[in-house]
């Protein structure tokens, strides 16, 4: 009598015996640790928020990371490969993503972590800033360095029509923000998340460095005279207007808004790239100078 039978195994599952009892107390006490040990764990472990440090060779890159990481710059040597390091926020920065909590919850008390990814500043070696770009794992923001005093001491001596310094370092940057320009324009299911950028003028205990409003000012110009440079290039080379700006939905290759008139770091925000100029000093004679810094990476974690 099948039907007989499954009742009666129906029946001594539901019946309070010590084995249905092991087997339920089991139960409710394993899957709880097992979703937080294998899936929960796991997940997070991959997602650690990201900074990418980008910028010409010699900007300080380098220096920057051994100072989060040791607490004081080390000596550095240019770099060749990428390199990430886990670093905390200070307690006493606030994270943005704490700024809902209340101060008396507990977790507000532990550090926050984060990694930071140096990236070697030569020309060869950018494909490893870019890579990171494009294939980001939770990447929270892009901080590019800037030699303030290099770009300065280049202007006041060859004037600007022989200022290397700041034009390499232009083309990196509109390199750089053409390629975000181009990830929030592309046709995804998903928007990309925002990626901010931050210009980080370094260098300012230097006596010769530019503040950090001029070095804004100084790249916008520099930014505006690269973009209009490939853009006689490619017209020289007898790609139309039309094929690049791509009339139909297809990718800008002009950075900013129609590639007309003066770049400015504002036009970046129609692509959701907020672009923010910070000064400060890894190195010095008072000491290093990088609260600035900080509170960029607190607001965007
Ligand atoms: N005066 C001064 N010197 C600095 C400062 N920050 C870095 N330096 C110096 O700049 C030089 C280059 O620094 P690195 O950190 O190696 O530069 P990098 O950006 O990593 O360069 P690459 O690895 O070639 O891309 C070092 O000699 C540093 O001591 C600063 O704030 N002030
Ligand atoms: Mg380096």
């Amino acid at each position: 009598m099948a039907w007989t039978s499954s009742h009666s195994w129906l029946a001594s599952l539901m019946a309070p015996t010590p084995l249905a009892l092991t087997i339920g107390v089991l139960l409710v006490l394993s899957i709880p640790l097992f979703l937080h040990f294998v899936i929960y764990r796991s997940t997070t472990s991959t997602t650690l928020p990201t900074f990418l440090l980008v910028g010409p060779s010699g900007s300080g890159k380098t220096s920057l990371l051994t100072l989060f990481e040791r607490g004081q710059p080390a000596t550095t040597r240019t770099s060749q490969t990428p390199l990430t390091v886990e670093l905390s926020l200070p307690l006493t920065t606030p994270a943005a993503s704490s700024q809902y909590r209340s101060a008396a919850d507990p977790s507000t008390q532990f550090h926050k972590k984060f990694l930071l990814a140096d990236t070697p500043g030569h020309g060869k070696l950018r494909h490893h800033a870019f890579d990171t770009i494009i294939k980001p794992q939770n990447l929270k923001g892009i901080i590019f360095m800037v030699d303030a005093a290099d770009i300065s001491t280049s202007t006041s001596t060859t004037g600007a029509a022989g200022n290397e310094a700041l034009r390499q370092t232009a083309e990196y940057l509109h390199d750089l923000l053409l390629l975000l320009q181009k990830r929030a324009n592309t046709k995804t299911s998903r928007a990309p998340p925002d990626i901010p950028v931050l210009i980080a003028a370094n260098k300012l205990d230097l006596f010769t460095a530019l503040p950090a409003p001029l070095v804004k000012s100084a790249l916008e110009t520099e930014i505006t005279n690269v973009r209009n440079s490939r853009g006689k290039g490619l017209l020289d080379s007898g790609i139309g207007m039309d094929d690049i700006a791509g009339g139909a939905g297809e990718e800008r290759e002009w950075l900013g808004e129609g590639g007309e008139g003066k770049f400015t770091f504002g036009q970046m925000e129609e692509s959701n790239v907020q672009v923010s100029v910070v000064g400060w000093n890894v190195v010095g004679a008072e000491g290093p100078d990088v609260q600035g810094w900080w509170a960029w990476v607190g607001e965007n974690l």
